[in-house]
């Protein structure tokens, strides 16, 4: 089994002109928070910057000339726009099959920016390991539907993902890697990895187990998402619970 879904033009252009107003719109509104208050500053082992503000975190990008944001996380509060997709039976219809539950309910909404020319990458990595680390075993449980909000082409850095990757479990892990959260590169077949090209308003959904990671944008203009990360309904979201790194040593 392949273990993934790609729904083509899940949304509409209209949504997604819409969604990309309320993306920009949430950006600007938390960038200039971030610049007149106090944020709570966390650097991570591998360098990368994250300020908190307004209930997000920012994650700055590391190597950009001038201040990027690669991320916000979580999202979902900072709009009504975004908090509606929760319940938008476009995603949850389809996340309900892919987790096997009766009913599914939020984990945490982020957005990413791969930004013109500045959009870094994603090293090769499954989301479960920092699930793990703050959920346990319900990590098991959670799957991501990202929501195209540009055109996905192997030039702005579209997903790559290894299909069947999920059904391996936890991956090894990258014991050069200062984060320990990234999966060994040299274990990952990348002969069986597949890009994701797809059109603006597509969805992509995958589990917390799938191998993936994604290529610097190089192009002149921005390749946004949101993700939207699912559970069976009923159980803590992921503001709600503790990183700690010590679960790590349960892993391979
Ligand atoms: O959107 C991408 O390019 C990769 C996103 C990703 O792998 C993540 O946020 O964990």
């Amino acid at each position: 089994m392949t273990g993934y879904a790609l729904l083509p033009q899940l949304f509409t252009a209209t949504e997604v002109e819409r969604l990309r107003d309320v993306v920009e719109r949430v950006h600007a509104e938390v960038v200039s928070a971030a610049e007149a208050g106090e944020t709570e500053l966390t650097v991570w082992p591998d360098g990368h910057r994250l300020e908190r503000i307004d209930g997000t975190t920012i994650h700055w990008e590391p190597d950009a000339p001038g201040k990027a944001v690669r991320s916000l996380s979580p999202v979902a509060h900072l709009a009504p726009e975004f908090e509606a997709l929760w319940s938008e039976e476009r995603l949850t219809r389809p996340m309900t099959a892919m987790l096997g539950a009766a009913e599914v309910g939020p984990f945490v909404a982020k957005l990413n920016f791969k930004r013109a020319g500045v959009g870094s990458e994603f090293a090769w990595h499954q989301d479960f390991p920092y699930w793990y680390c703050c959920a346990g075993d319900a990590a098991y449980d959670i799957a991501t539907a990202i929501v195209m909000l540009d055109d996905n082409t192997v030039a702005n850095g579209a997903l790559t993902l290894v299909p069947g990757s999920q059904a391996r479990g936890p991956a090894r892990r990258d014991p050069r890697e200062p984060t320990g959260l990234l999966v060994d590169p040299r274990t990952v077949d990348e002969d069986a990895a597949v890009t994701i090209e797809a059109p603006a308003g597509s969805v992509l959904m995958f589990p917390g187990l799938m191998v993936h990671r994604s290529a610097p944008n190089r192009t002149a203009t921005d390749r946004r998402s949101l993700l939207y990360c699912f559970q069976p309904a009923g159980r803590p979201q992921l503001s709600a619970l503790t990183y700690d790194a010590e679960r790590l040593a349960d892993l391979p």
